[in-house]
């Protein structure tokens, strides 16, 4: 299953405490402070990754920390800064600050954003030292690291999506694509969240089927959508079966309008599927029903293979 949508307390490091020490050698009993500062928190940072298809890496974990700075020592020893920890998401990850609402998009494989900041490292009592105060035994403890509630979500950026009515065989013709292995049922809604699989280096998403009324939140809604709004093709799945193609292929772009119209501006290919199952003159027949729209429309079974050969090449002539 796609893991799309996680939430995690990120807390970075905390800084090391500054210490209270006074120099004490065979030659002075008495000498001045000599307590170091704490060293730095560890940040924790957010970086793209090409190497990433999904959340699943969060599945369970709740909290990511950052390492604590060391603390300061005697003889005005400094105490360690910590590393920083940087954490891989899959390009398409929008993080949420749950307590500010503060969005950040990771669509590039760029330098690591910082999303907690580690706590500064207190000042140990050499710090302190002044004209008035030649032997302070005050210092401060380190800071706190910034704690922050986020919400990762996937947006996919697949490059071709695959729609359509429940039951068209999406998922079905995912497996014949991709090396993916969704499941595939002979009943509507067999699919509740997107699938995705590799056709070579494009990632092709199956969307949950959508049906009339998807846009106010009938079936499953729209909310899978999204994974489509940065597809550069759109399969359109219609089971050549049914009483009216045509009218199946409507109903989808209709809710496609009410939720992003955009997405209608989408290049699109049709495949009529499940050939095998009707006579060659009703695939003729259906064909010509979608000329008017003049997009590119293929028609096969996805246990054909050479259907889904020629489906293949013209994906990646049209990437
Ligand atoms: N005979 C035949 N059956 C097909 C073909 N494609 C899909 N099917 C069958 O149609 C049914 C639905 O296929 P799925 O791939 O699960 O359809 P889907 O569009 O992913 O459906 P949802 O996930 O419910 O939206 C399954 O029983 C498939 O075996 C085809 O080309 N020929
Ligand atoms: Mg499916």
């Amino acid at each position: 299953m796609l893991i799309d949508s996680v939430t995690l307390v990120v807390k970075a490091g905390n800084g090391g405490n500054g210490v209270a020490t006074f120099r004490r050698t065979a030659m002075s009993a008495k000498g001045g402070p000599d307590g170091g500062n704490g060293g730095h928190g560890g940040d924790v940072l957010f970086q793209g990754s090409n190497n990433l298809n999904d959340l699943h890496a969060f599945r369970f974990k709740k909290a990511i920390r950052g390492l604590n700075g060391g603390d300061g020592t005697k003889h005005n020893g400094f105490g360690k800064n910590a590393e920083h920890i940087i954490i891989s998401v899959p390009l398409g990850t929008r993080i949420t600050d749950i307590d500010t609402g503060k969005i950040i998009e990771i669509d590039t494989v760029g330098s690591p954003i910082l999303i907690a900041r580690g706590g500064k490292g207190g000042f140990g009592n050499f710090k302190f030292k002044s004209a008035t105060n030649q032997a302070p035994k005050n210092r401060e403890l380190g800071y706190p690291g910034e704690l922050k509630n986020i919400h990762l979500e996937l947006r996919m950026i697949a490059e071709i999506g695959l729609i359509g009515l429940p039951n068209a065989g999406k998922s079905s013709l995912l497996t014949r694509l991709t090396n993916a292995t969704p499941a595939i049922g002979a009943y509507p809604f067999t699919t509740l969240t997107p699938n995705i699989g590799m056709l070579g280096t494009h990632a092709i998403a199956d969307i949950p089927g959508l049906i009339e009324g998807a846009s106010k939140g009938i079936g499953l809604g729209t909310k899978f959508l999204k994974h489509i709004e940065k597809t550069k093709i759109l399969v359109h799945c219609i089971d050549i079966t049914i009483d009216d193609p045509l009218k199946a292929y409507e109903t989808v772009r209709k809710e496609f309008e009410a939720y992003n119209p955009k997405l209608l501006e989408k290049p699109e290919v049709i495949f009529l599927n499940k050939t095998d199952l009707v006579e060659e003159n009703k695939v003729r027949e259906v064909t010509k029903l979608f000329e008017p729209l003049h997009k590119e429309i293929y028609s096969g079974s996805v246990l054909n293979e050479e259907h889904i050969d020629k489906l293949k090449t013209s994906l990646l002539t049209l990437l």
